[in-house]
């Protein structure tokens, strides 16, 4: 069984139309997604999802989600969970809870949402600019891009480790002590401030808390918008890191081989 891999989509309804014809085309009905698949507030992002909804079903592909940073996390606590645990955002695109197990080709997954935003602060900062402008003429609507609930809590890493091992954990944040990682990211190239780098490795923290209980044999992730495909020992286990660039970039998107338990990049050559 081969199921279909999709990294952060920001809510970009060209590259996930693209995605879906590419999975459809591969005959591939599941799709992972990593996070960062845009769930946002309001009636302009609730057409989009409607249409690409629409898409999906017609193609007979559904999208399974472990949620990002940049979601908007009240209208994902306001789903009403489905006899079998998922939140469905939509008929054919079903956001996982933190902590959710399922099966799938007779492997073991969990499933871990969530991360830290290294641009809190000026996302704050933004928001609140544009609300004090909408306030000074008198609208009503306000502006919000950063939710709280982004970050992994102690009840997540339970709720995640509760269930001992799984072969599969599919997530929006990476291990740490990933050489491809790190190496993209010293001397903090994106220039976010201290404050938020420390929050951030702290809500990576916790993802790691989880990852060690549950001593995958596969990591997928999303969040970091470059490719990630290495073996890393982590002393009590050796799991494949395999992370998905994003917005239809280069590996973006990929297969993974359920039987072997092996993940490709399908975009890799563009
Ligand atoms: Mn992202």
């Amino acid at each position: 069984m081969k199921v279909g891999l999709l990294g952060d989509m920001h809510g970009t309804e060209f590259w996930l139309n693209r995605a879906i014809d590419e999975f459809s085309a591969a005959n591939l009905d599941t799709v992972i997604q990593v996070g960062d698949l845009g769930v946002w507030p309001g009636n302009v992002a609730a057409g989009k999802w409607d249409r690409v909804n629409k898409r999906l079903r017609a193609n007979g592909v559904t999208i399974l989600c472990a949620p990002g940073n940049h979601e908007d996390y009240d209208q994902i606590e306001a789903l009403e969970p489905r006899d079998d645990g998922w939140l469905p955002f939509r008929n054919n695109i079903l956001l996982a809870p933190r902590g959710h197990r399922t099966e799938m080709g007779g492997r073991t997954f969990v499933w871990l949402g969530g991360a830290g935003s290294v641009d809190r602060k000026p996302r704050l900062i933004a928001d609140s600019a544009f609300n004090r402008q909408r306030e000074h003429y008198g609208s009503s609507q306000r502006r919000k891009s950063w939710w709280e609930q982004e970050a992994i809590s102690d009840a997540d890493v339970a709720r995640t480790a509760a269930g001992g091992h799984a072969d599969v954990i599919v997530a929006h944040e990476a291990p740490a002590r990933v050489e491809t990682i790190a190496s993209r990211l010293r001397g903090n190239p994106g220039g976010f401030s201290r404050h938020d780098i420390e929050y951030a490795d702290r809500v990576r923290n916790k993802y790691m808390e989880a990852f060690m209980a549950v001593e995958p044999a596969l990591a997928l992730h999303g969040h970091y918008h470059f490719a990630v495909n290495e073996e890393v020992d982590f002393g009590s286990v050796t799991t494949r890191v395999f992370g998905l660039a994003a917005d239809g970039q280069p590996s973006s998107t990929g297969v993974l081989d359920l039987d072997t338990l092996t993940p490709t990049f399908t975009t890799g050559r563009r």
